[in-house]
């Protein structure tokens, strides 16, 4: 029986007591110390709240200091986590909240009404406020600590959902040990210190903002400016002062576009780490020679954790995701899934402990994508070149990648369908110079005085931002093979 919370204490490992500030400045600063004796806190709340192990603790709120005692606090308790985008519309959280069936949800104040109709069903519904009304901090501020709960590497540590294929979200279950381990290398082959300041600047409620920056810096010991958002002006002034940055292309892209980034802005950093979306070569040659660093570029998905990373040490080689991580194996399969020799494209397959433990109450799904000898097939195609770097040259999967944001066309196109007057629609990403690329809907109408105003409000009204169209186009038919298959590469070319 283990006694230890598995993920909590490796968390620990590097920082538990410390005074030295793991958020430096404004309402955020505080010590390691403080954050986790205020995590321990906000378990107690949980647990007074009712959450069991096992349970889901459910959290749609902003980016704070505070969100993160939130998560630490749900492990604390022996819940897990699951963190909501602040975008998804009511009707996108009732679905998570339906699906997850959480004992508690975290909101903001003043979302409150408008997702008591969706949270009926869930038994607390509790805000990230300190108006007493309602208030998780305040119930937590009167609670003494607990002791962890006990939980073991196998126990389920947070549900990430993920857009799937079908249009329907699914919830991919990450466990103590996928989370630990994976840090745990991280921290490892990037060099990660209790000397490092990590601007972090991503959003706290996917894989790359929670689990790769945060869970990094915690077990590193390591410091985080805290940026509510991205915001180009706010890195420039505090990277004199920073080691490391962690990035979706997005960043790299508008950074490169502000004549203040020089060799000497950045002297002070040495790490500049770029994922969830593919990188230009150009992209990481301007960087090069605007500041004289070297993007290093990483490869992960919500249900691996990170894959592969480009060396510490060594060539950092554009174009490509480098190695596979210590502990993952990958290979490259053909459509029978048949190991393919180097060179030739195919898909990758990873195994390791870094992998998630199935999508959750989808066994279909789960047994589609993960197979019984552990493998997990990605759907993204890649191949291995004569030196073992990977590069990844495109995907199986219909997925749109939008400023490091998923957006599953077929999920956008089931709510362009139902809307009065569509026949039917296709939905495609096109290269886009800021998010790398954009949604565009092309739609078949019966009504021809259906217009473009229409299907954006109520695509806005269903979906969250980043989903929505930049562009709706309106054809008399969707191109189709023999097979009547729409030809969503011919739509590609001609909206490019
Ligand atoms: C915001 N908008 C987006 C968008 N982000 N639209 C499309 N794609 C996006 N990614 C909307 C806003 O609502 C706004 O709408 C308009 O677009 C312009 O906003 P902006 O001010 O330019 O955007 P900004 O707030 O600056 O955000 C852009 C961004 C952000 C790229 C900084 O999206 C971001 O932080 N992305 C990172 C996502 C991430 O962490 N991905 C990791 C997933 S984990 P309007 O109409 O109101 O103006 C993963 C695994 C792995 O993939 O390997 O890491
Ligand atoms: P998500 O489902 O949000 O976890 O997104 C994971 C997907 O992002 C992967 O399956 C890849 O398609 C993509 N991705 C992540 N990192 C990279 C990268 N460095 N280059 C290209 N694609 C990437």
């Amino acid at each position: 029986m283990d006694t230890d919370n598995f993920l909590l204490a490796r968390l620990q490992q590097g920082c538990a007591g410390r005074e030295a500030e793991v958020f430096i400045d404004g309402p955020d600063g505080r010590s390691f110390a403080r954050f986790f004796e205020n995590a321990g806190r906000m378990a107690a709340a949980l647990q007074a709240l009712g959450v069991r192990p096992g349970d889901r603790v459910a959290a749609q709120v902003g980016k704070s200091a505070e969100a993160l005692e939130l998560y630490v606090g749900t492990v604390m308790a022996g819940g897990v986590f699951l963190p909501l985008n602040p975008a998804y519309t009511p009707a996108e959280v009732g679905y998570f909240l339906g699906d997850a069936a959480p004992q508690v949800f975290v909101t903001a104040p003043e979302h409150v009404d408008e997702l008591a109709e969706v949270a009926r069903a869930v038994p607390e519904v509790v805000t990230l406020g300190t108006d007493g009304n309602g208030s998780l901090p305040d119930l937590a501020a009167g609670q003494g600590a607990v002791p962890p709960v006990p939980r073991a590497a196998n126990d389920l540590a947070a549900i990430l959902y993920t857009s799937g294929t079908t249009g329907r979200s699914k919830g991919a279950m990450l466990t103590h040990r996928a989370l630990a381990s994976n840090s745990a290398t991280l921290v490892d082959v990037w060099r990660f210190t209790p000397d490092d300041v990590l601007i972090h600047a991503l959003p706290i409620f996917h894989t790359h903002g929670l689990f790769v920056a945060t869970n990094v810096a915690l077990m590193a010991g390591a410091s985080l400016i805290f940026h509510p958002a991205f915001d180009a002006d706010a890195i420039l002034e505090d990277m004199p002062r920073a080691t490391a940055l962690m990035g979706v292309p997005t960043f790299y892209t508008r950074l490169l576009d502000r004549p203040e980034l020089t060799p000497a802005l950045t002297a002070n950093m040495r790490l500049f780490i770029s994922g969830s979306a593919p990188l230009l070569s150009e992209t990481h040659a301007r960087w090069q020679a605007r500041t004289g660093h070297t993007i290093l570029e990483r490869y992960g998905m919500t249900e691996t954790n990170m894959n592969t990373s480009n060396p510490y040490d060594g060539e950092r080689r554009p174009g490509t995701v480098g190695f596979p991580l210590p502990g993952v194996e990958l290979k490259i399969t053909g459509d029978n899934g048949q190991e393919l020799p180097d060179g030739e494209i195919g898909t990758i397959e990873v195994r390791g402990d870094n992998v998630f433990a199935g999508y959750w109450q989808m066994p279909e799904k789960t047994a589609e994508e993960l197979r019984p000898d552990g493998w997990f097939v990605t759907g993204d195609l890649g191949m291995r070149d004569k030196d073992g770097y990977i590069t990844i040259v495109g995907r199986s999967k219909d997925l749109i990648i939008s400023g490091g944001l998923n957006v599953y066309p077929k999920e956008v196109e089931s709510v362009i369908d139902d809307i009065e007057g569509v026949r039917e629609s296709a939905v495609i990403g096109v290269p886009d110079a800021d998010f790398g690329e954009q949604v565009v809907a092309v739609v078949v109408r019966d009504d021809p005085t259906l217009d473009r105003g229409t299907v954006a409000r109520v695509a806005g009204e269903r979906l969250a931002k980043f989903k929505c169209p930049r562009r709706i186009e309106f054809v008399e038919a969707l191109p189709r093979n023999t097979m009547g298959k729409v030809q969503k590469n011919a739509l590609r070319e001609t909206y490019s």
